[in-house]
């Protein structure tokens, strides 16, 4: 991992925060890796707990674009409003920070690199930083985020495989 991507991952977690990473390997080319995770526009097309998606600031292709998630029921959540930070197509990173809605992940910011691994195949790593919520400590909290960035990078792999597949056939 060159070191100007690896930088990225690398969160400044202050006071009362907590941060971790997931890592995922994926049985399809960077590319097509890439163009899934690359759509701020559309997070539903793989993470599960997401059941709406609407821009309301930018294209979601520029920096400073803000989208509004709706999230599924049974969550301690409703919706979300997050801003891109960085989309870049040559080094294949996507990061976003959280900025509004009714949740707890107060202070959320996350990145995603896609990287290529052995034979053609990817692998996806996700870094973050939140806020411990009131009445949590740390340990809760990273148990509860990294379950659902492992469902959502899960999810990832099975999205990039079939469009892999779709391609070859
Ligand atoms: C992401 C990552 C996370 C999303 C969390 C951690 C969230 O969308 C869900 C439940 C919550 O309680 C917080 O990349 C929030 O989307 C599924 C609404 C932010």
């Amino acid at each position: 991992v060159p070191a100007a991507v690896a930088r990225h991952h690398e969160h400044a977690a202050r006071a009362g925060q907590c941060c971790s990473a997931v890592v995922q390997a994926v049985a399809a080319p960077v590319g097509a890796v890439w163009s899934v995770v690359r759509r701020f526009d559309r997070p539903q097309a793989y993470k599960r707990f997401i059941r709406s998606c609407r821009l309301v600031d930018g294209d979601g292709g520029a920096v400073g674009s803000v989208r509004e998630v709706r999230v599924v029921s049974g969550l301690p959540a409703t919706s979300s409003r997050e801003r891109l930070e960085i989309l870049d197509d040559e080094r294949r990173v996507l990061s976003f920070r959280v900025v509004g809605g009714e949740h707890r992940l107060a202070n959320y910011r996350s990145v995603t690199t896609v990287h290529e691994a052995a034979a053609g195949d990817a692998v996806v790593v996700e870094s973050y930083a939140v806020d411990v919520p009131p009445g949590n400590t740390a340990d809760e909290t990273r148990v509860f985020v990294d379950t659902i960035v492992r469902c959502n990078l899960q999810s990832l792999a099975r999205t990039a495989e079939r469009l892999a597949a779709v391609a070859l056939a």
